[in-house]
């Protein structure tokens, strides 16, 4: 039965009383946030044709060389968000502090904050792979009325009210939960809309595809090791297929339609992980838990550990639900 090719602002519309906080909040909310990703989009699609390529020079609280559309994707996020009197504070991996939106702004009597990762996987937009924003959404837990506070931020993942990502690849994609399953639209550049592509995501159970940077192989803990040499023998369903794009949002997005498992342990090289618990694992793992998927640091659910700093990474192990949990496996043979 083919669903009804209807716009984002329709279905937005449609399902306004699932979003508990109503008062056309969450419209406000998805349509700043879709907007700047047409920006963002339009400045993602011509990167190879102005001098906007390559990196600004400087370089971010993570130590990693910012790229010039990095800097401008969070200004574009920041900025028109900012305008839509609902956001009281931002945290973004290009922003060494959390952001306040200033009493003139109105930002001390706006409800919500919003943590971005601006542009995921920027260090591909070199060499033209897709590359991807990442958004999570909570209500604050400080007073109305008042400058948003670092505890907003340090919010448990199950606390988010919406969690997204828009991936620029062959098209461009907003795939967004509010806590009622994972819906896809994909935007139609010609008249600047996004229509539902892909209703009512879910994980397959099982996939066949691992992704992980196998080049970082010896300084993995075992069960890590384990892991993959369980992937690569060939018994039963396997060997599975190792897909690893260099960028989450690609990865992440391919085996949640194929099924597969993206994993970012620590190693001797980052012995905390990669990637980012507040504003890369905590919004995908919304994603994933709403899509019938796991996401977990190999031992616990990325949404119950409790954040302590703004930029704290966690290792990451997220997809289909019978790998992560067959990963889990090995990694709780060697739990000290
Ligand atoms: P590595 C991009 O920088 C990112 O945060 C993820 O999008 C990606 O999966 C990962 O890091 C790639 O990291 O160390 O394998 O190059």
């Amino acid at each position: 039965m083919p669903f009804k090719n209807i716009t984002l602002g329709e279905f937005i519309i449609e399902n306004q009383e699932q979003f508990k906080f109503a008062e056309g909040e969450l419209s406000r909310l998805m349509n700043s946030i879709t907007l700047a990703a047409k920006v963002v989009n339009h400045e993602v699609n011509k990167a190879g044709l102005v001098d906007i390529l390559g990196a600004s020079g400087d370089v971010n609280i993570q130590g990693e060389t910012q790229q010039k559309l990095d800097i401008f994707a969070n200004t574009v996020f920041i900025n028109t968000l900012k305008r839509r009197d609902i956001v009281c504070g931002f945290a973004s991996e290009e922003e060494d502090d959390f952001v306040i939106v200033s009493d003139n702004d109105g930002g001390f009597d706006h409800k919500y904050v919003v943590l971005i990762d601006p542009l995921d996987g920027s260090s591909n937009i070199d060499v033209n792979v897709s590359v991807g924003t990442i958004f999570s959404i909570y209500r604050r837990v400080s007073p109305v009325g008042t400058p948003v506070i670092l505890k907003d931020f340090l919010q448990k993942g199950r606390n988010q009210v919406a969690a997204g990502y828009i991936v620029y690849g062959t098209s461009t994609m907003l795939v967004y939960t509010t806590g009622h399953g994972v819906n896809g639209f994909t935007l139609n550049p010609a008249l600047g809309s996004y229509y539902l592509s892909h209703p009512n995501m879910k994980f397959p159970e099982m996939g066949s595809v691992y992704s992980v940077n196998e080049g970082n192989y010896v300084h993995f803990p075992q069960g890590v090791k384990d892991y993959i040499k369980y992937c690569q023998r060939e018994e039963e369903d396997r060997p599975y297929t190792l897909r690893y794009i260099g960028s989450l949002v690609s990865d992440f997005h391919r085996n949640m339609i194929k099924g597969g498992i993206y994993i970012y342990p620590t190693s001797t090289k980052a012995p905390k992980g990669k990637l980012r618990l507040l504003y890369e694992c905590n919004p995908m793992a919304f994603l994933a838990e709403q899509a019938n998927g796991k996401a977990s640091d190999g031992y616990q659910a990325i949404l119950d550990i409790e954040p302590t700093e703004l930029h704290q990474r966690v290792p990451f192990f997220v997809g289909s639900i019978k790998m992560v949990e067959k990963a889990e496996e090995f990694m709780t043979l060697y739990k000290e």
